[in-house]
């Protein structure tokens, strides 16, 4: 997958002019977005990863073929930001979520060890009040024991969908999650998807 790194948003009105169709990566900090889109596109030097939660600070945008674009988002649930910082954070993801128009389909990255929680699950009703697809990824799988596997992919039952378990680290489940995404455009490198307006 290629992906060109091609500007940050500090505010909704930062976001690129385009007529890309969004796959956004979302899910709480720390859990391994940045990470998972550097596996993605088999570079380790696009996106910022760290080990301190809340690396991410802004939304990425990042153009992918002739009709997709990735946007690395900020994770929530990092408290140790300060309180304005958190909250304009929260704002601004929380605007693009629900009014960006060229959002098609959402990427919600959920530790495998830790399971789908009332964030994720908030997460997860924007497939149905905004019509997104939902792709559901349970991260950092190379850290669950063999006997361990089971029991966490039945964690996500609530969500109705099943994960795709991945790992950044030894490569599982990176191209299932390649293939899906670039599935979200069609074979002519066209929009399936047709969203209210474009900005
Ligand atoms: N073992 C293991 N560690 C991982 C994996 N993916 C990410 N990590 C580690 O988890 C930490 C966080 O990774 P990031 O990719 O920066 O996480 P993020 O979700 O982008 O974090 P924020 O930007 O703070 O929201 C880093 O120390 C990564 O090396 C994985 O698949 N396996
Ligand atoms: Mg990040």
């Amino acid at each position: 997958m290629d992906a060109e790194f091609v500007s940050s948003a500090f505010a909704l009105s930062d976001c690129p002019s385009w007529t890309r169709a969004e796959v956004a990566l979302a899910g709480r900090s720390n859990v391994g977005k940045s990470s998972l889109l550097n596996a993605l596109t088999q570079n380790k030097h696009l996106a910022r990863t760290s080990k301190t939660p809340g690396r991410t600070r802004c939304l990425n945008f990042f153009a992918v073929g002739e009709a997709l674009a990735i946007v690395d988002l900020p994770g929530f649930g990092y408290a140790k930001m300060g309180r304005d910082q958190a909250a304009k954070l929260a704002a601004l993801m929380d605007e693009y979520l629900h009014i960006r128009p060229n959002l098609v389909a959402l990427v919600m990255l959920v530790d495998a060890r830790r399971g789908p929680e009332r964030e994720e699950a908030d997460l997860a009703a924007l497939r149905d009040s905004r019509g997104l697809d939902l792709i559901v990824v349970a991260t950092k799988s190379d850290k669950l024991r063999r006997s361990e596997r089971s029991p966490a992919i039945a964690r996500f039952a609530p969500l109705g969908t099943a994960p795709i378990m991945c790992s950044a680290t030894d490569g599982e489940g990176v191209e299932s999650l390649r293939r899906r995404i670039l599935g979200l455009a069609g074979p002519d490198g066209r929009r399936l998807r047709s969203t209210a307006a474009i900005v």
